[in-house]
């Protein structure tokens, strides 16, 4: 569904908003099955999908790799299937990502899914505001609207189900972007923001929703990951981040690292010439197009239709 303008208002004052039923249900249904996909492609390339929520449960033993830190269900697309790497463009998510920043010359500048399961490990983490690994300054205060952060939630989240806590932003704007003194190990978690555990219990909001909402919010806003209470519970976000392409010192990852992932191939054929340049692949009308690079990224993506630069080209 397309984003109302009263969730961007939301955005742009209170540093995030919650949009249920962000996808439509035979969206979700699709991503949610793809979850669980596992590939093995010529080569031994090897694409795991998630254990289902019961499979894991039944021996939590056997999945210790998710044992060994907050972020082992972190994987970053493109990932097993067309009906995952699709929402990381979600038309609706696009919309929204180009009004809140105000271009349509869009940086789809990362894309991770993120699975939590109850007992694997402590999910709780301290207050940080995100941009600390997304640029490689600070946002300026008086234009800080400069990335969006997204995920869409693929599983119901209700408060055991270890929500996101959130810190609107008039209740944090006092605390500084940066702490004045030295801190060490968990303290420093993202840059660390010299803040005491239970700070903002009172004011902050758990980002609660059913499967298919969006939770979008900015990387200047106090947030927190929070534990997972609920026992055999299991969380799964697909997180997605925009921003202008121009500043140098801003982003998260280089897509061409990932190109050799089969799944990059179809992500690529299948996207729209539109959908490419938000990795930064070249538009239509770009320069770089010329008869050998037609033909040679013909090759490299056997099914993409070259038509809509085979035009532009021969003009
Ligand atoms: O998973 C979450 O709910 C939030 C995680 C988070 O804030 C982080 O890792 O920076």
């Amino acid at each position: 569904m397309q984003v109302p303008d009263r969730n961007l208002n939301e955005l742009r004052e209170h540093g995030f908003t919650i949009v249920p039923g962000f996808l439509a249900p035979e969206e979700l249904k699709a991503a949610q099955e793809a979850l669980w996909e596992q590939h093995v492609h010529p080569g031994g390339y090897e694409c795991f999908g998630y254990p289902r929520p019961a499979e894991y449960f039944a021996d939590p033993s056997a999945h210790q790799e998710y044992a060994a830190s907050q972020f082992a269900g972190s994987r970053m697309a493109p990932w097993q299937s067309w009906d995952l790497n699709r929402l990381a463009f979600h038309p609706d998510l696009v919309d929204l990502a180009e009004r809140f920043l105000g271009s349509a010359d869009l940086h789809l500048y990362d894309a991770d899914l993120w699975a939590k399961y109850a007992g694997a490990i402590d999910y709780e983490q301290p207050h940080h505001r995100d941009f600390i690994n997304h640029t490689l300054v600070v946002p300026r205060r008086d234009d800080p609207g400069r990335q969006l952060r997204s995920y869409i939630l693929l599983s119901d989240i209700d408060e055991d189900d270890g929500p996101t806590k959130i810190v609107p932003l008039a209740a944090g704007a006092e605390r500084p972007y940066w702490p004045t003194d030295k801190l060490h190990g968990w303290e420093n978690f993202a840059g660390g923001t010299g803040l005491e555990l239970g700070a903002f219990a009172d004011v902050e909001v758990s980002v609660t929703g059913p499967a298919g909402s969006l939770f979008a919010f900015r990387t200047d806003i106090l947030h927190r990951g929070s534990n997972m209470t609920g026992v055999r519970r299991a969380r799964f976000v697909l997180e997605v981040n925009y921003e202008v392409w121009g500043s140098r010192w801003t982003g998260r990852t280089e897509w061409p690292v990932h190109s050799q992932n089969p799944h990059w191939t179809e992500t690529m054929e299948r996207a729209t010439p539109r959908e490419r340049e938000l990795f930064g692949f070249p538009s239509v009308g770009d320069p770089y197009w010329d008869d050998q690079t037609l033909a040679d990224v013909q090759c490299r993506y056997p099914s993409m239709d070259m038509a809509p630069y085979t035009d532009q080209a021969s003009r």
